[in-house]
């Protein structure tokens, strides 16, 4: 088994290999790559080094499992070239989600989607993928008919010139801008770049993304995706309207017992999910559970992950831990 991490030095190529050791992720060979100007460098994976290489050399070098994170350009440009030479690639970008011929797999809700012959696996985008892993078995329940919601993301989510920007404020320092606004003491309605329709990529994959993991084109969907200065994860406030009442002890119950979600949910006692306490977790954390009063069999929830954790790496690693158990890695 040959395995490849595509961005290796970046936030989520970084926690992808906290996740791999974490796990114990089994291979035999690994390869680490990254942009030309590390191309060479060091780096240590389970107190072993290894050089980092070039993507080019890499894909001569055919390996069985490629996990991308490197960005949409460069996930266009080789995820195809590798798939060529027979590597399986779980794709991070936005890149290959909303190609009909992919897959975008969350494993817990459809990973049985995936065939021996899918070579581009997309993983979905972060703010997406907490959410559904919480609605999935309330809309096998109940039916899922609306959901609004509204997101408070990580400067994570940007990456690290982003934390920089954010640190670099706080300290009264002045340095590069990733935003065009200042982050720190500030919230940005505005996440990814805007489109025609008012709204912006961002919000328009929880859209997209949504319909298409959960299998289910009818489902609407609402969506304002808004930064702000934290770094442990996203958190979102969800609004959703079903087919079918609820009882909300069952709504707990089941989440409760849904795979990869915690519920923490106790407000008399100030429990409830923030992000500072998600950071480097790989659950899904839903609390502040209560009905819509102002109209029927419509639930508020609070939904906060670890954007780089289950939004990225520990879902991407999934599914290779997945495919792997299934002898879909061949
Ligand atoms: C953010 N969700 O927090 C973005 C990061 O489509 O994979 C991931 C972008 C993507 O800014």
């Amino acid at each position: 088994m040959k395995l490849a991490v595509v961005g290796a030095t970046g936030l989520v190529g970084q926690e992808i290999l906290k996740v791999l050791e974490e796990r114990n992720f089994p291979f035999d060979e690994l390869y680490l790559v990254a942009s030309a100007k590390s191309v060479g460098q060091a780096m240590k994976f389970k107190g072993k080094e290894y050089k980092i290489k070039s993507i080019e050399e890499t894909c001569k070098l055919a390996p069985d499992v490629a996990i991308f994170s490197a960005g949409g350009g460069t996930s266009l440009e080789w995820a195809p070239k590798f798939a060529e030479v027979g590597t399986i690639v779980i794709d991070n970008s936005s890149a290959w989600r909303m190609d009909p011929t992919k897959k975008l797999i969350v494993p817990e809700i459809n990973g049985h989607e995936i065939t021996i012959d899918d070579r581009i696996i997309a993983n979905p985008n972060c703010s997406t993928i907490q959410m559904v892993l919480a609605l999935a078995p309330l809309h096998v329940k109940y039916k899922l008919k609306r959901i609004v919601v509204s997101t408070y993301q990580s400067v994570t989510g940007t990456g690290k010139d982003a934390v920089q920007q954010m640190m670099n404020e706080r300290q009264g320092i002045d340095g590069p801008k990733v935003y065009p606004h200042p982050i720190d003491m500030n919230a940005l309605p505005h996440i990814d770049s805007f489109l025609d329709n008012g709204y912006t990529k961002e919000e328009m994959k929880m859209v997209n993304e949504t319909r298409k993991i959960l299998g289910d084109q009818s489902i609407g969907v609402t969506s304002t995706t808004v930064r702000i200065p934290s770094i442990g994860g996203h958190s979102e406030a969800v609004n959703v309207q079903f087919d079918n009442d609820f009882n909300i002890s069952e709504v707990r119950s089941i989440l409760a017992t849904t795979p990869g979600v915690i519920v923490q949910d106790d407000p008399k006692n100030n429990v409830y999910p923030m992000p500072i306490n998600s950071k480097g977790r790989d659950e899904v954390f839903v609390g502040r559970i209560r009905r819509d009063e102002s109209q029927p069999n419509t639930l508020n929830m609070w939904i906060v992950a670890d954007n780089l954790r289950k939004g990225a790496a520990t879902n991407a690693v999934q599914i290779a831990e997945f495919m792997m158990e299934r002898s879909l890695v061949v």
